[in-house]
C-alpha cells in the first residue's frame, strides 16, 4: 500500500496526496450523515494525471471516489469507513479551455465552480443557466456526474441537456475525448448520456462542452402567498399559459421551511411567512424589456389574485430585492442543517398529483409520528419537492433518525410509488438510497444497470457501493 502512495505521489506530486491530518473536508458530506476514513486524497491537476492516478489505482485493485465541491446530498462523494479508497479530488482543474460564442458552447475542466463558469459566461454577455443554492462550491463535474437540477430546469432543462460532450478517463485509466459540440450526432450509442448522472460509478469526468445561452433583456422575481397546494399549481398552470418561455423559475415553499430560514437568518426578512400556508417564487426572463416583463407579471398576478389562487403578490423593484427574494429560498437547505439533522426525499410526481399526494402523505405521518415538523418546499415547475422530515421540536435527531428513518423512507417512498413518481429526483442514489432502489425501479432496468456497470468497471473500483450493489 505504501508502494501505491509513493507512486501517486510521484504522479501528482507529494503535496498533492493528502493522508493523515484532518481530511473531513473531503471525508464528511455535506449533511454530516457519514464521517468516511480516506487511504489518501490524491488531487490531480490534468486530464493525464488523473488517467495516471486511476492506472496505478486500479493495478492496485484500490478503490476510487470521485469528488468535485463534496455539496452532494446522498452521501455519494466521500469514502466508506474502511480506510481502503482513495478520494480523487478535481478542484485543482478549473480551466475554462474554450468558448465560442458563435457555437454558444464553452468547453471547461470538471473541478470548475459553477458560479466561476456563470461568471465568465456573463462576462462574454451570455447565460449558462445551471443555477443552485450550492453554485459557490459545487464543480461541473460534479454537476455532471449528479445530473443536477436546480432553480431553472423548467426553462433550460436539467445538467444533462445542458451538455453536449464530455472528456471521461475510464476505470480501466484511458481516456475518452468526447468534447463534441455538436447539437446533432446520431453515431451510434449515446456514451456521454451514460456518464451524465452515473454518480461517479462508471468514470471520472475531466472536462465537458456545454450548451450558452444569449442573456435576456430582463429579468424579474414575484413572490406571492397562495392557499393551498392546489392554488400554487393552479397558479403554476396560469404562469405557463400567460409567460411562456419567460417562465424560468417556480418554486414552492411551505410555511414551515419558510419558518425556519426566520428563525436562523434573523436579519433576512421573509415575506408573507407569517400569514400564508405555502409562499410562491417566480422568476419571469424577457428577451424585449424590463417593461414588457413587469407588464405581463402584473397582468398574470392581478389574475392570480382574482381568481384566488394567490393571496397577496409583490414584484422586486429592481436586481437587489430579486436576490433578496432568491435568498430565502436558497437558505432553506442551510436553515434546514441549522436546525438539526433531517431526513430528507427528494422526489418528482405529476404536478398534477403533488396536492393530493401531500395532502395524504402529511396526514399519515402526522398521525405515525406526533409533533413531527414537515420541511416541504422545492422546484414545484418540475414536479420536483424536496419532502423533508424533521425531528418533533425539541426532540433528538440522532435518536430520531436512528428509531424512524426507515419507517419514513418506507412510508413516503410507497406513496411516491402509489402516485407514480420518483424517489430522487435530482440528488441521486448515492449511498443513502441505494438500498432502496431495487424496491422502486424495475428488475429489468436494474439487470441493465448492473450489466453497464459490469462492463465498464468489471473490477468494481469506481465509486464501490454508490448506486448499485452488484
Ligand atoms: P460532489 O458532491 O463532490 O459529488 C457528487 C457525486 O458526483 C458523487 O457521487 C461523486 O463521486 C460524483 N462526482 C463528482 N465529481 C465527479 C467527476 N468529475 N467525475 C465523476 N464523478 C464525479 N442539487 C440539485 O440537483 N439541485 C439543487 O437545487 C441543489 N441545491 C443544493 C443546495 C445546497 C445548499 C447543497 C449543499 C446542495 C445542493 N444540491 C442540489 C446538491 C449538490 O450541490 C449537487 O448534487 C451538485 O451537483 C454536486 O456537485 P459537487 O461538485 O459538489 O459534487
Ligand atoms: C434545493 O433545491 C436543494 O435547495 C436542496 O436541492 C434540497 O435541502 C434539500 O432538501
Ligand atoms: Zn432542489
Amino acid at each position: 500500500m505504501n508502494d501505491l502512495i509513493s507512486q501517486l505521489q510521484s504522479l501528482v506530486g507529494a503535496a498533492h496526496v493528502l493522508v493523515g491530518g484532518d481530511l473531513s473536508a473531503y471525508e464528511l458530506d455535506w449533511r454530516r450523515r457519514q464521517h468516511g476514513k480516506a487511504f489518501a486524497v490524491v488531487r490531480p491537476a490534468s486530464t493525464a494525471e488523473v488517467a495516471a492516478v486511476v492506472r496505478a489505482c486500479a493495478a492496485a485493485g484500490t478503490p476510487i471516489v470521485p469528488q468535485g465541491g463534496n455539496t452532494g446530498m446522498v452521501v455519494g462523494s466521500t469514502p466508506d469507513t474502511s480506510g481502503t479508497q482513495v478520494v480523487l479530488s478535481l478542484q485543482r482543474m478549473q480551466a475554462v479551455r474554450d468558448l465560442d460564442s458563435a457555437n454558444l458552447t464553452v468547453t471547461v475542466e470538471a473541478g470548475c465552480v459553477l458560479q466561476s463558469l456563470q461568471e465568465r459566461a456573463r462576462e462574454a454577455g451570455l447565460l449558462f443557466p445551471l443555477s443552485l443554492a450550492a453554485e459557490g462550491s459545487c464543480t461541473i463535474g460534479g454537476n455532471l456526474a449528479t445530473n443536477a437540477g436546480g432553480t431553472q430546469v423548467l426553462r433550460y432543462g436539467n445538467t444533462r441537456d445542458l451538455c453536449l460532450g464530455i472528456e471521461v478517463v475510464t476505470p480501466q485509466g484511458e481516456t475518452w475525448e468526447g468534447l463534441s459540440g455538436l447539437r446533432k450526432d446520431n453515431t451510434g450509442y449515446d456514451l456521454r448520456d451514460l456518464f451524465i448522472g452515473s454518480e461517479g460509478t462508471l468514470g471520472v469526468i475531466t472536462a465537458a462542452t456545454l450548451k450558452l445561452y444569449p442573456l435576456p433583456a430582463a429579468t424579474l422575481t414575484a413572490w406571492a402567498a397562495v392557499p393551498t397546494m392546489e392554488a400554487a399549481v393552479q397558479l403554476l398552470t396560469m404562469a405557463r399559459r400567460k409567460l411562456g418561455a419567460g417562465l424560468t423559475g417556480f418554486e414552492v415553499m411551505g410555511q414551515f421551511a419558510l419558518s425556519l430560514v426566520a428563525r436562523h437568518y434573523p436579519q433576512m426578512r421573509v415575506p408573507f411567512v407569517q400569514d400564508s400556508p405555502w409562499c410562491v417564487l417566480l422568476e419571469n426572463a424577457d428577451h424585449e424589456s424590463e417593461e414588457h416583463a413587469r407588464a405581463q407579471f402584473e397582468s398574470l398576478l392581478e389574475a392570480a389574485l382574482e381568481a384566488g389562487c394567490a393571496t397577496d403578490a409583490v414584484v422586486a423593484e429592481n436586481i437587489a430585492q430579486a436576490r433578496q427574494l432568491w435568498h430565502v429560498r436558497e437558505s432553506i437547505p442551510l436553515a434546514q442543517a441549522e436546525e438539526g439533522l433531517n431526513i430528507k426525499h427528494d422526489i418528482s410526481l405529476p404536478i398534477s398529483s403533488i396536492p393530493a399526494f401531500c395532502a395524504e402523505t402529511d396526514a399519515r405521518l402526522v398521525r405515525e409520528i406526533p409533533g413531527v415538523r414537515l420541511v416541504n418546499f422545492g422546484h414545484l415547475g418540475d414536479g420536483n419537492l424536496h419532502y423533508n422530515v424533521q425531528a418533533p421540536e425539541g426532540g433528538d435527531a440522532v435518536a430520531f433518525l436512528r428509531e424512524r428513518e426507515h419507517a419514513v423512507n418506507d412510508l413516503v417512498h410507497r406513496q411516491v410509488a402509489r402516485f407514480k413518481g420518483s424517489i430522487s429526483a435530482e440528488h441521486g442514489v448515492g449511498s443513502l438510497k441505494v438500498d432502496s432502489l431495487p424496491t422502486y425501479k424495475s428488475a429489468v432496468a436494474l439487470s441493465m444497470m448492473r450489466a453497464v456497470k459490469r462492463a465498464l468497471d468489471p473490477a468494481n473500483l469506481m465509486n464501490p457501493g454508490k448506486v448499485l450493489r452488484l
